[in-house]
């Protein structure tokens, strides 16, 4: 998949790009499979909330030597859609994963995550540079009541701002402080909530700043996350760096697989 000048463009510009459906409906029923087998073994990297006792947010499906491995999930993130988008967009071939994850937030109870930078926290993992891309796929139909995702156009341009740890919501994450959010936001273009059918993707500049609102609506929301760092910018080492999950250290440049790789670990699903 080759992006145009003008998509290049307005991702350096905007600090993000979406796709509409770039995923099939059976290639996301698959992921959803997947996702829906690993979500009640007990493993680090998968974390429960709330009175059901369900993972909420589980970690690293896509490396082959843990439990929580999905041969899907790994085809995920080496299709051509997948890491050639994101090779594209950073302008490398040589890329890793820093982590992958999936989020989902239920239906009435999943909560808020305030405005972000991803690389607020990913700099604390001894990384330098701010070259690293998140691609998010919707699982599910994403909607404004259901808590999708919002972009701050643009908000990528002024780099990182240092991060508070805010411990206000279950997860507890490293977030921009209110202020700077704010001050960011005067003049800015308005926040675009990233809506679409399952199976779209965003990718998004790691100091874009973005957030999602509690979901309200009947139906739970699903969508994975792909975070691709260049080779070259891996970690530096850190005191008390995070688990393996979330804090890659496989650092070998990813290959790029077909375009067929989620597909063609269930071959009835392919028919
Ligand atoms: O899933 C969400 O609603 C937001 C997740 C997010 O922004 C993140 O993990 O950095």
């Amino acid at each position: 998949m080759q992006l145009t000048q003008d998509q290049i463009d307005a991702y350096k510009r905007d600090g993000f790009l979406v796709f509409p459906e770039l995923f099939t409906p059976a290639e996301v029923a698959v992921l959803r499979e997947e996702t829906e087998r690993l979500r009640h073994i007990e493993a680090d990297g998968i974390f429960r909330e709330g009175e059901d006792g369900k993972a909420k947010t589980m970690f690293r499906m896509h490396e082959p030597d843990g439990p929580t491995y999905s041969p899907a999930y790994r085809g995920l993130s080496r299709t051509p859609r997948a890491l050639g988008v994101a090779q594209q967009v950073l302008g490398d071939e040589r890329l890793y994963m820093h982590h992958c994850k999936v989020n989902m937030k239920p239906s009435i109870e999943g909560t808020v995550w305030h405005w972000h930078q991803d690389f607020g926290s990913w700099h604390l993992d001894g990384i330098a540079e701010p070259t690293m891309a998140t691609m998010m796929v919707m699982l599910d139909d994403a909607t404004e009541i259901g808590g999708c995702l919002y972009m701050l156009p643009g908000s990528h341009a002024d780099g990182r701002f240092d991060p508070y740890y805010d411990e206000s919501t279950v997860y507890k994450f490293w977030a921009t402080p209110a202020a700077m959010v704010k001050a960011r936001m005067e003049g800015a273009p308005d926040p675009v909530a990233i809506t679409g059918k399952a199976g779209t993707v965003a990718i998004f500049d790691c100091n874009t700043l973005h957030a999602s609102g509690h979901n309200l609506s009947a139906r739970d929301r699903w969508q994975i996350y792909l975070c691709y760092n260049l080779c070259a910018n891996r970690p530096g080492d850190v005191e008390n760096p995070r688990p393996d999950y979330v804090r890659s250290r496989n650092w070998a440049p990813m290959a790029l697989e077909e375009d067929d790789a989620i597909l063609a670990t269930r071959p009835l699903a392919a028919e």
